[in-house]
């Protein structure tokens, strides 16, 4: 019987279906192997599937088979090789009561990839045909049950026009292909390792690769692919470079070695996140795959560094130990980003990598923390899964990882992650998983650990360090205290591993580092035979991820930003004292500048720092973080207080920035440490030159453009003429965008610049820059480029005006119609309102209203809307 009750999905936006951890039901039925046959064309395609469906075992009821579908209509249905009617639909779902134990179930579907701008399941992108199966995207191709925890073989028939699309790609390994009739071909594609569906990938164009080998430590060879469109070949190689890297690391520190004879990685240019892991076939956003020195910049080449190895590692983070339900998403992504962090610093400097991933915690996470979207790293309910893709189960995940790691120390923390991934290969498996592998193979009791994977916010923990001369003991008095969002904090009992350091301030000495565990409201350590007040170092190497509140001296601070041996603590030290001097100025309080100038001015002398390390001692907070550490934002008052300290320290030092800025002349261009160190250091002296408002800065900034040999340095030049009002930057941006217009990732570089810029117009440039005629909303980059550049300029997004916000919410309702997930990404930054002085608050408040009252809005905005609102 067909019985249509509903096709269209749509979810009415007052009453969003809840998805609750404590819900969690096993399947009733299992799929243990999967046929697809596809019939490609860009506005036709047919997906033929074969599933041999099993009944559960434990299954109680007779429950009838359920296949999620998402805008899908069959146009036929067998069952056991029988035409079958006996189905319906329900809210998109396919409903097949059966009556036996084991099925062979056949559906047929037809989809229109050019139409699919969700960029969700099947799409186009430029000629070419790719899917996105995370999180819930696979439903959108056929019917089926799209869960992570039902594992399945799949076997894929692909067949297409040979001229659109000669290359055809999918999981696991080529096992045959061939000519077909009237110009079309096909290949087919085995994979041997069940999987879930949010792992199936399939590509289908006309792409070129860069081939590669590597061999396991177990002798098994290896073919790599990187697939790109024609002309962008010669930028692949560091992409290249990065993945036999992260090969051969992840045997070397955690003993994974690669699966299969191939791995293929695929760059496409329509793609709403940075990458995807799919089994065999990683399918990349191109920003993180292509690069050259002209074309990327230092930060581009990292990017791609970390993002490869990031999806490479998944294959065994992730894809052999996968997830039991959405909930669980933190034990594949927060572990993967903690190995692809260590990866980075394992290959770079570990210093400045912990430093740029305490500053993108920081600056992502900790306001989500803070405001009406904070969830635990494992959260318990969601009305739309796209959204809890979230700096607090990536960032956060990998910092709670981090600690178990700092916990249980190197070795213990390898034990238990062989005995996760040995006891766990081929399961989908949870985060409590994870915490018994580490209890059992680290042998330590992790209970009251747990509570850092229930608890949303940021502990605070303040420390007072206090010393009697007469015993030569100094006390560190400690008190941690938790706030849900938007209230006052709290006692709380987090376990929080604090690595210490007692610097002796005549000898600049300490007596080792140690590692101290708070996990009580309160407690104080003693130490003995400290003859002088000793200055505390805490947190070192940001061992927690916490907010710490020390009552450590300004004097103190700047003697830890010249001589604490741990280069975080040194980097924070400094931070810390520039940040209490600039929320003084804001707020009106007396504070000692000289003091700042003097600390500047030491690191200024010091011979023997490293060159890239003193540009990040060098840079002052940013506005958002100092907006983050008030009761009450005011953008334009932050601004202007940070500016006015930039100002004063580039006059103090303007000869010796310009000394500097010299010495860092580039020459021929390299990727090795030095060579990065200079480019980054002549760039933020270039800065300080600029804030100094020399006459010449406009020439200087415009000589570097115009002499440039890479993209660091033309970007860094850009940046600094981006505020001024000088002709030069007006040459200069229309240089760039002549030389660099059919460059899609060079053009987003030009269109963030402008929205980034400080000038007083540039509301009115970025209203200008979303009519022109390279930006589309059709393109995730493009649209991040330019609103995300916008919403990261604190001082221009939150014009008093209210300008900016409406932009942003206009901007919002149009691409919900196209791409709810790319969406639902902007709403955030309205989403902190509460914490805004009392008029920006309103004008944010009403943005969010008008978004709320748009008709017609997905899941994906509605559910952060309305929280934010709530
Ligand atoms: N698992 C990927 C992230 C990802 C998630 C959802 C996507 O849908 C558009 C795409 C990618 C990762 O962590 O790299
Ligand atoms: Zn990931």
């Amino acid at each position: 019987m067909l019985d249509i009750q509903k096709t269209d999905a749509a979810t009415p936006a007052t009453d969003p279906a809840i998805i609750r951890r404590e819900d969690y039901r096993p399947p009733a039925w299992f799929i243990p192997t999967i046929a697809l046959d596809f019939q490609l064309g860009l506005n036709q395609t047919v997906v033929h599937s074969m599933l041999d469906v099993r009944r559960s075992k434990s299954a109680k009821y007779q429950e009838p088979l359920l296949l999620d579908g998402d805008g899908l209509m069959p146009t036929s249905v067998k069952v056991d090789g029988a035409p079958w009617t006996d189905w319906q639909l329900i809210d998109g779902n396919l409903q097949i009561p059966l009556t036996g134990s084991a099925h062979e179930v056949e559906i047929t579907v037809e989809l229109d990839p050019s139409t699919n701008t969700q960029l969700m399941g099947l799409y186009a992108s430029q000629g070419m045909l790719c899917t996105q199966c995370e999180a819930e995207g696979f439903r959108r191709i056929t019917f089926f049950p799209d869960r992570p925890d039902i594992l399945s073989r799949y076997s894929v028939r692909m067949e297409g026009d040979k001229k659109l699309f000669p290359v055809l790609l999918c999981n696991g390994d080529k096992v045959s292909e061939g000519d077909g009739d009237n110009g079309r071909h096909w290949a087919q594609w085995n994979d041997p390792w069940p999987k879930p569906s949010y792992l199936f990938a399939l590509v289908a164009g006309d792409l070129v690769a860069n081939t590669d080998s590597f061999t396991t430590r177990s002798g098994k060879p290896v073919e790599l692919n990187i697939w790109v469109r024609d002309g962008d070949l010669p930028r692949t190689g560091h992409a290249m470079q990065a993945l036999k890297d992260s090969m051969r690391w992840d045997e070397e520190v955690y003993g994974r070695e690669y699966d299969l004879g191939l791995f293929n990685i695929v760059a496409v240019s329509d793609f709403n996140m940075g990458a995807m892991e799919n089994k065999g076939l990683n399918v990349f956003n191109s920003r993180y795959i292509l690069a050259d020195p002209e074309v990327a910049t230092d930060a581009d080449f990292d990017g791609i560094e970390g993002v490869v190895a990031h999806e490479y590692f998944h294959n065994w983070s992730g894809n052999r130990v996968t997830c039991r339900d959405w909930f669980q998403l933190s034990l594949k992504e927060g572990f993967t980003v903690y190995r692809d962090q260590s990866f980075s610093a394992d290959m770079g400097s570990a210093a400045l990598k912990r430093i740029e991933d305490v500053r993108i915690l920081r600056a992502a996470q900790f306001p989500e923390d803070a405001g009406p979207l904070a969830h635990p790293i494992r959260p318990d309910s969601y009305q739309e899964i796209s959204n809890f893709y979230t700096a607090t189960v990536y960032n956060k995940g990998a910092e709670v990882i981090r600690m178990m790691a700092t916990l249980l120390g190197a070795e213990r923390f390898r034990k238990g992650t062989d005995l996760y991934f040995d006891r766990h290969d081929g399961e989908a498996a949870t985060c409590e998983d994870f915490v018994v592998a580490m209890e059992e193979g680290g042998d330590i009791d992790l209970s009251q650990f747990r509570g850092w994977y229930r608890t949303p916010g940021t502990p605070r923990v303040s420390a007072k360090l206090s010393h009697d001369p007469q015993t030569g003991t100094a006390t560190l008095a400690l008190k941690q205290s938790l706030a849900a969002s938007g209230a006052k904090p709290e006692p709380s009992d987090m376990v929080i591993p604090l690595k210490i350091a007692l610097l002796d301030p005549q000898t600049e000495a300490h007596e080792g580092e140690q590692l101290i565990t708070l996990n009580r409201p309160e407690e104080s350590f003693t130490f003995e035979g400290q003859k002088e007040h000793p200055i505390l170092s805490i947190n070192r190497g940001f061992s927690a991820p916490i907010i710490l509140e020390s009552s450590r001296t300004a004097e103190e601070l700047a003697f830890l930003s010249s001589h604490d041996d741990d280069p975080f603590a040194r980097f924070e030290a400094m931070q810390q004292l520039m940040t209490s001097y600039l929320l003084a100025q804001i707020t009106g309080t007396p504070a000692d500048r000289d003091v700042i100038l003097q600390a500047v001015g030491a690191v200024l002398a010091d011979e023997n720092i490293d060159r890239a390390f003193l540009a990040e001692l060098l840079l002052l907070p940013s506005e958002a973080f100092l907006g983050d550490q008030m009761v009450e934002v005011d953008p334009q008052a932050i601004h202007d207080a940070r500016e006015k300290l930039r100002g004063k320290i580039g006059v103090q030092f303007e000869r010796k920035f310009r000394r500097l800025y010299k010495q860092c002349v580039p020459g021929e261009f390299s990727l090795d440490a030095e060579a990065r160190a200079d480019r980054k250091l002549r760039n933020v002296t270039l800065g300080y030159i600029a804030a100094s408002q020399v006459e010449d800065a406009a020439e200087l900034a415009f000589d570097q453009y115009r002499e440039a040999n890479n993209m660091t340095a033309m970007q860094g030049a850009l940046g600094v003429l981006s505020h001024m009002d000088a002709d030069e930057r007006t040459w200069a941006f229309e240089d760039f965008f002549k030389r660099f217009k059919d460059n899609a990732l060079v053009l987003d570089k030009w269109f963030t610049l402008q929205a980034m810029s400080q000038r007083g117009d540039t509301v009115k440039r970025v209203e200008s820059l979303a009519k022109h005629p390279d930006f589309t909303l059709s393109n995730p980059n493009r649209v991040r480029a330019l609103y995300a550049g916008f919403t990261n300029n604190p001082v221009r997004f939150h014009d008093a005006s209210g300008k900016g916000y409406q932009m942003l919410a206009d901007m919002v309702i149009a691409l919900d119609g196209q791409n709810p997930q790319t969406a639902a990404r902007f709403i955030p930054s309205l989403g902190r309102w509460r914490r805004y002085e009392r008029g920006r608050s309103e004008l944010m408040r009403l943005a969010l209203e008008k978004i709320a009252a748009a008709p017609g809005l997905s899941k994906d905005v509605s559910e952060q809307v309305s929280k934010s609102l709530a």
